[in-house]
């Protein structure tokens, strides 16, 4: 029965561990590769569970549990593969290495 309970315990604060969303402008073009590509980005950072990029306005929504990352992190992981965030300009190489589509300047 104490096992029972340290158990529900345990999911219950994983279910509620510090998940916070934020919204950032990453730049990039109007196709789903790019929609796919940034997300991709923003997902290979451990601690984002979900994450939204939106084509027209460039808004991309993530949540992350705040104890394993932050913005800052997501962002670099983000610039690393090519595109730019508020805080973090994206790497030259990774960028003219993107498909024809997902070039933004
Ligand atoms: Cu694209």
């Amino acid at each position: 029965m104490k096992t029972k309970v340290i158990v529900f315990i345990g999911s219950f604060l994983t279910v509620f561990a510090e998940n916070k969303t934020e919204t950032f402008i990453v730049k990039g073009g109007n196709c789903d590769e790019c929609k796919i590509h940034i997300e991709k980005a923003a997902l290979s950072v451990p601690g984002v569970s979900i994450v939204d990029w939106d084509r027209e306005s460039k808004d991309l929504q993530v949540v992350f549990d705040d104890t394993k990352t932050d913005v800052d992190t997501i962002q670099k992981a983000i610039a690393k593969r090519g595109n730019d965030t508020p805080n973090h300009k994206a790497n030259e190489e990774a960028y003219n290495e993107l498909p024809p589509c997902c070039k933004y300047e």
